[in-house]
């Protein structure tokens, strides 16, 4: 059996560097792929190193080259000017489901995040919590183009049969930062988990699910992650008394907090 081999694009970002550890596998090669060099592989590591954009057709379509999956971290991580959201997020996002589609890889894993959602009320979460497909309301460009990558994902699957499993991503960190983040965590270890989970998940279509750890103050329904197989274990209360306070205003009244007042297309 050949080894199952993973593109992960923005890999040597935070996200990226938590996943090559803890993805490893011995029959997998993780293929990482980002604008700054990736680390050099450590003994034993069973990786390869690509060093490009993701908006250049021809290095992504060679880093698609026999691949199972792909993991899609890359882009802006904040808010920043329209122009560079959409070459980046929305123009980099397309250029690799079209990469992804031509090299006939049958799964896509989208990096989206809460931002996608950053006006939903927090007062709204209930009991059941916030579904994994509530509409998109974003906060910022950056949230509009994680809405534009959860479209195209749709896309994808449905002109093309690909399957696409969209992550709306809390604060993964390796701890929370604020009170906002007791909320919204996702631990690095559950991130491995999360991501393991869409890889053999089987047949998952297309889906939207919130990626967050197990927080007791969790304003997120489990059901997505129930369905796709992720179980996380960590909770964010455990960091409790080390967080700061959230920043001053009344920017908590919604999910995306602070970004739902930035000021749109400044970089951030
Ligand atoms: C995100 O989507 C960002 O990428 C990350 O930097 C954090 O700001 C996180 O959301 C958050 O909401 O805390």
């Amino acid at each position: 059996m050949p080894p199952q081999r993973i593109l992960v694009t923005g890999a040597a970002g935070l996200v990226g560097a938590m996943l090559r550890t803890r993805l490893a596998r011995p029959d997998r090669v993780l293929r990482l792929l980002d604008i700054q060099p990736p680390a050099a592989a450590g003994p034993g590591e069973r990786v390869e190193l690509r060093t490009a954009a993701i908006t250049d057709p021809e290095a992504v379509q060679q880093a698609c080259d026999g691949v199972d999956a792909v993991i899609h971290l890359a882009g802006r991580s904040r808010e920043h000017t329209w122009e560079e959201i959409l070459s980046t997020n929305v123009d980099g996002t397309r250029n690799l489901l079209e990469a992804a589609r031509k090299a006939g890889v049958p799964r896509v894993i989208l990096a989206s995040s809460n931002h996608a959602t950053g006006f939903l009320p927090v007062a709204g979460a209930g009991e059941a919590g916030f579904p994994d497909d509530a509409p998109p309301c974003p906060d910022t460009y950056y949230g509009f183009s994680k809405a534009a990558m959860e479209a195209l994902g749709s896309l994808y699957h449905s002109r093309f049969g690909m399957d696409v499993i969209c992550l709306r991503i809390g604060a993964c960190t390796a701890r929370p930062n604020d009170e906002r983040d007791l909320s919204i965590w996702l631990s690095p270890d559950d991130a491995g988990r999360l991501f393991e989970a869409c890889l053999t998940t089987p047949s998952p279509g297309f889906r939207v699910v919130w990626g967050v750890s197990r927080n007791t103050r969790r304003l997120f329904s489990p059901n997505g992650a129930e369905q796709i197989g992720y179980h996380p274990r960590d909770d964010a209360e455990e960091h409790a008394a080390e967080v700061v306070p959230n920043r001053p205003g009344a920017e908590r009244d919604y999910l995306g907090a602070s970004f739902t007042t930035l000021p749109l297309g400044e970089p951030d």
